[in-house]
């Protein structure tokens, strides 16, 4: 156990000073005082662990307590949407990097790392491109050409790109794209090897969801990273996404999966947590939710090349996923008024408490 500074609700001064403090933690009434008034990027520190958001550059810009938490509560961000192909590049050949410098800026201000979100992905493509009668050698130089020029765009100030995204099947197979379709499965070591040429030093990363456990689609990401890196291509990381729903239950064997990873040498990350439920919400799915980011947490710490847990935003108020999954909801850390939940609480003592050396 870490030296921790026992405080009491009326001294704590902390980043979330907005948020009640009288929410019950899982840990409450344990024997070791807990960390209330330090942030989970102070407590991660520790642990050499960056801990991140996905951030909606809308409310960065409007709401002041978003703004204000984003920027003091997490050391590395994560664009949700603007750095995806059809913001950069809503019509072809005028790039717009405006919301995403300004992300940029915002995270280099507050010492915090950039996860680049996201290169080449079958989703959120613009319509000239997915409309556009191209030939295959057409696409593959459009393709080429995203990837370098966005690379060499950020150069130097992202830190992880998410490269491939979500190429995958759940049964393991690749997922049929226009990419795959286009230019075939080549396209992925391809994606690698423009990125890595434009910026050398950026840690690249394959990117999915469902791979947090052991299952088809795990075995397959293993199994492309372990063939890449044999054939030399610059493939440094695997990240993995963490959208849970608590009515699936929780899946189990996580951290031994991240193992296998962690074992071919790679990076890891968690990517993109959240963990929603079927509404309203009520304490005991609540308890349920904290255990689904506590698991993912606690996998990431006992893998060794862990380096980077992000939530997928961290506010009730601005998620995907009410829009995407009907009667669903209440899947970040703090509520639509920026309560911490327990979730958010049990990420505090799950840093405070651990100490990676001893977790391995
Ligand atoms: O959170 C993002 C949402 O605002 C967008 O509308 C959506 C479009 O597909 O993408 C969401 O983010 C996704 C991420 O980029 C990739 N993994 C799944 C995320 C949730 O859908």
């Amino acid at each position: 156990m870490k030296a921790l500074r026992l405080v009491t609700a009326a001294a704590v001064t902390s980043s979330l000073a907005l948020l009640s403090l009288t929410a019950a933690g899982p840990a409450a009434g344990a024997e070791e005082p807990v960390p209330w008034d330090r942030s989970l990027r102070e407590l991660a520190a520790d642990d050499r662990l960056r801990v991140g958001t996905a951030v909606d550059m809308n409310a960065l810009a409007e709401d002041v307590p978003y703004r204000s938490i984003a920027g003091s509560e997490f050391s590395s961000v994560t664009p949700e949407n603007v750095m995806k192909w059809d913001a950069l590049e809503p019509r072809r050949g005028e790039r717009d990097y405006a919301a995403a410098d300004r992300l940029v800026r915002f995270a280099e201000q507050r010492g915090q790392k950039v996860r680049g979100h996201v290169l080449v992905w079958h989703s959120q493509l613009p319509s000239w491109l997915t409309q556009g009668d191209f030939t295959k050698e057409e696409l593959r130089s459009i393709l080429r050409r995203h990837v370098t020029e966005t690379v060499r765009h950020f150069k130097g100030r992202v830190w992880h790109w998410d490269v491939v995204n979500e190429a995958f099947n759940e049964d393991g197979t690749l997922r049929e794209s226009i990419w795959l379709r286009e230019l075939g499965p080549g396209y992925i070591a391809d994606a690698f090897r423009w990125a890595h040429q434009a910026d050398p030093r950026a840690k690249l990363f394959y990117n999915d969801y469902n791979i947090e456990w052991a299952g088809p689609k795990s075995d397959a990401v293993l199994d492309l990273v372990r063939t890449l890196r044999a054939e030399g291509v610059p493939v440094h990381g695997v990240g993995f996404q963490g959208h849970w729903g608590i009515q699936y239950g929780l899946p189990g064997g996580v951290a031994e999966n991240f193992k296998r990873f962690d074992d071919l040498g790679v990076q890891t990350a968690v990517t993109e947590a959240d963990v929603r439920m079927i509404m309203p919400a009520d304490e005991e799915k609540l308890a349920t939710q904290a255990e689904g980011y506590r698991r993912m947490l606690d996998a990431c710490l006992r893998a060794r090349h862990c380096v980077s847990f992000t939530v997928w935003g961290f506010t009730d108020k601005y998620s995907w996923v009410p829009g995407t999954f009907e009667g669903e909801g209440a899947a970040n850390i703090l509520d639509e008024d920026y309560q911490a939940k327990p979730a958010y609480r049990t990420l505090q003592s799950t840093l405070a408490d651990s100490s990676r050396a001893t977790l391995r």
